[in-house]
């Protein structure tokens, strides 16, 4: 695995090599960390195999999170041009996954515990804080997390992060853990829900969860609220109604700013038999894929 026995200054120097790789500009702020230890190890605020380094995430972070089915897999595959997430309707992703670029490399899958013990990565001694908020459960992070690898110049640079289904009642407290944690150190977090089900009863606990919470922090326009599936509201040609109804049901949760897509997928969309009407579908799918796909491409630029 990525260095379970590995010093503090052995994780540094490879922390140092992938940067010259994928974000060659951070290379420099290695160096800076490790003045920044020194003075941590003086004040005792560290000890010698901590690091402030791995305190951050040295990626930009792209997380997606949302409702069950609502296509988050579909929309990440289709962005990098693979099939590397399972899709399907019975909730297939119990975990959370991050994926990194794997360079020339098929894809690779690792389990959490690979997460755990690197630090370039934000997920970093993860097993200590779930076991601090669910006993137990630190044991457990390979049930929780997973690492993949996928060779797509899309992410070159920048990690995405695919979530299993959101839902406050039955979620563990460690599995709402991670998804605070998650939402903290992302720089742009995609918030999916389903045209099949705008209505506010079907997603309210996730909107208090994912939304409520998210007005007051001062991060608040890091996060994107999507409407996903809106081909299937092309039979009955309400597509306004519907995004109406789910506006709706956000701004009950007091989320009123933000900015708000409605899309759906071109690889597995019910087609839409009229002309005239799938244009229409179309223009308004390409205009709003196209800005979220630039708001992900911009995240690294902006970092660095
Ligand atoms: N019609 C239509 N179907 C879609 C669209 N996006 C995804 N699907 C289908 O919806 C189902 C669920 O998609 P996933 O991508 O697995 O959804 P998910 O949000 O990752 O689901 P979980 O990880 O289980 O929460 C799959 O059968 C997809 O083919 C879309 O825009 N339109
Ligand atoms: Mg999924």
């Amino acid at each position: 695995m990525s260095g379970a026995g590995k010093t503090i200054r052995q994780r540094l120097k490879s922390l140092e090599q992938h940067l010259s790789k994928e974000n060659p500009v951070l290379v420099g702020a290695v160096n800076s960390y490790r003045q920044l230890d020194q003075v941590g190890r003086a004040l005792g605020l560290l000890n010698s195999e901590q690091s402030f380094a791995t305190r951050i995430s040295w990626w930009p972070m792209i997380s997606v999170l949302g409702t069950f089915s609502a296509g988050k897999s579909t929309f990440i595959n289709h962005y990098l041009g693979s099939t590397l997430q399972q899709t399907g309707n019975q909730a297939v992703d119990d975990k959370f996954t991050v994926i990194c670029y794997g360079g020339e490399h098929p894809s690779q899958s690792l389990p959490g515990l690979a997460l755990d013990a690197d630090p370039r990565f934000p997920f970093y001694q993860i097993s200590k804080e779930l076991e601090k908020v669910a006993s137990g459960e630190g044991r457990r992070v390979d049930t929780y997390l997973q690492l993949k690898t996928a060779h797509s110049e899309q992410l070159r640079g920048r990690i995405l992060i695919d979530s299993p289904g959101f839902d406050a009642d039955s979620q563990r407290t460690a599995t709402l853990r991670l998804t605070n944690h998650i939402v903290d150190l992302s720089d742009l977090v995609l918030v999916f829900f389903d045209a099949r089900h705008p209505e506010p009863g079907a997603m309210r606990d996730t909107l208090s969860h994912l939304v409520g919470d998210t007005i007051r922090r001062p991060d608040a326009t890091k996060f994107v609220y999507i409407l996903n599936q809106m081909d299937t509201t092309a039979r009955e040609d309400n597509p306004e109604a519907v995004v109406g109804a789910w506006q709706r049901a956000l701004a009950q949760e007091g989320l009123t700013a933000g900015r708000f897509y409605s899309i759906y997928n071109p690889d597995v969309a019910v087609p839409i038999e009229d002309a005239g009407l799938r244009k229409r579908y179309e223009a308004k799918r390409d205009h709003d894929l196209a800005e979220i796909h630039d708001r992900i491409q911009r995240v690294g630029v902006e970092r660095a």
